[in-house]
């Protein structure tokens, strides 16, 4: 006994071609679909494969019908598909080859392509000028500020490299300490007959509470000054203890305000018996409006306060931008950059400084109370943004 194959497109075909070549004597053994896996099931269709068994002493076919099934063997003979079968793997290994060269010449293609865009994003000649523009835009300085920056060490290839330096740090400063705030309440060693109010607003988890206890550890242990607090942060727990924790051991007085209507009369607590009033907030979203207005009540309240926005200089520069256009629609205030500590992109605070009309306070540099705190220094930022530490 002998077995043979046959494949076709349906098994009436399969059945046909087993029997004319193998007669009715032949057995089928099985007739399955066979679906093509991986790559060849793109290129290949599902087909039918008859397996038969058969006696080949009994195979006799007439020449008559072997020819007029060689005839339609060039469609449909088992023979002829295995044919068209080598032939499609051929196909495919010569697409695959083809893929293969392809595949070469398109990296070779890419990268010579990144090679030029590496040679077109060499913005400036001079490649000193060009290494102080990457770590400016490293640091998160925005390409205009870059641009400004740099615009004046931009024409000659061969400066003195000094010189660069030299222009380049002068033009930072320059930006930043536009920007410095030079008139503070805080800072000025007056004797006020009623206390300065002095407010800190910003959102959640800025450091605001932190910060107040920063400055008023200064005032107290160092300036001799008498510092209440009064906060409206009674949204969240615990917000009052952190601020009374403080005060108790400075020694100071805290008022909490539960309604709109109590600030002026804790205001008038605190007024006679100190230097200052701290006003402690609750962080509050920028984009919630009645958080907004809430605010705008409270400073409505207060007599010529002295506004502080705490912001943390790990945001980006756009949400930092929409917080301060958020704020200065309804107030006056100054800048105070906190967890300097904590960001890569000090640069931001070079953009918001090229940008706003605030002024810049204070940086914050760390979460020990009250040492990391420091006015804020255009050289300082300077430096960092070309390559010091901050220090
Ligand atoms: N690394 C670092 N952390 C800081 C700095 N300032 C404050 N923090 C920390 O930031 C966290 C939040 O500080 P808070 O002072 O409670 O912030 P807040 O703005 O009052 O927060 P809410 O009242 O909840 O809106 C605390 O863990 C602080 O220690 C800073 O300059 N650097
Ligand atoms: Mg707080």
């Amino acid at each position: 006994m002998k077995i043979k194959k046959y494949q076709g497109e349906t098994e009436e075909q399969v059945i046909e071609m087993a029997k004319e070549e193998l007669g009715n004597d032949a057995i089928v053994l099985s007739i399955k679909k066979i679906t093509p896996t991986g790559i060849f099931s793109i290129i290949k269709k599902p087909y039918i494969e008859l397996t038969a068994s058969y006696d080949e002493n009994k195979v006799k076919i007439e020449e008559k019908s072997k020819s007029f099934f060689a005839d339609i063997k060039g469609k449909v003979s088992s023979n002829n598909l295995d044919d068209k079968l080598k032939e499609k793997d051929n196909t495919i290994q010569r697409l695959e080859k083809r893929i293969v060269e392809l595949e070469t010449y398109l990296e070779k293609a890419m990268k010579s392509l990144s090679l030029e865009k590496g040679a077109n994003t060499n913005k400036y000649k001079n490649q000193l000028v060009q290494f102080i523009y990457e770590m400016l835009i490293s640091k998160g300085v925005n390409q205009a500020v870059c641009t400004e920056i740099l615009a004046p060490v931009d024409k000659e290839e061969n400066q003195n490299i000094d010189l660069i330096v030299k222009v380049v740090y002068n033009k930072i400063i320059e930006i930043l300490e536009k920007a410095a705030c030079k008139d503070l309440f805080i800072e000025q060693d007056i004797k006020n007959t009623e206390a300065k109010n002095i407010v800190f607003l910003g959102t959640t988890g800025v450091g605001k509470t932190t910060t107040i206890a920063k400055l008023s550890s200064d005032l107290i242990m160092n300036k001799n000054k008498k510092v209440g607090f009064i906060t409206s942060d009674t949204y969240r727990i615990a917000a009052v203890e952190q601020l009374k924790v403080y005060a108790e051991i400075l020694g100071s007085q805290v008022e909490v305000v539960y309604t709109i209507n109590d600030v002026k009369e804790k205001i008038n607590k605190l007024k006679h018996i100190n230097d200052y009033i701290f006003f402690d907030t609750a962080g509050r979203s920028h984009k919630n409006e009645k958080n907004m207005e809430e605010i705008k009540q409270l400073l409505n309240e207060i007599d010529n306060p002295e506004i502080y926005l705490v912001i943390s200089s790990t945001n980006n520069f756009e949400d930092i931008e929409n917080i301060i256009n958020t704020y200065s629609k309804f107030s006056k205030f100054n800048i105070i950059f906190t967890k300097i500590d904590e960001t890569d992109t000090i640069g931001t605070i070079l953009n918001i400084a090229h940008k706003t009309n605030n002024k810049i306070a204070y940086v914050t540099v760390g979460q020990n109370v009250p040492a990391d705190i420091e006015k804020f220094s255009g050289e300082k930022i300077a430096k960092v943004l070309l390559g010091s530490m901050y220090k």
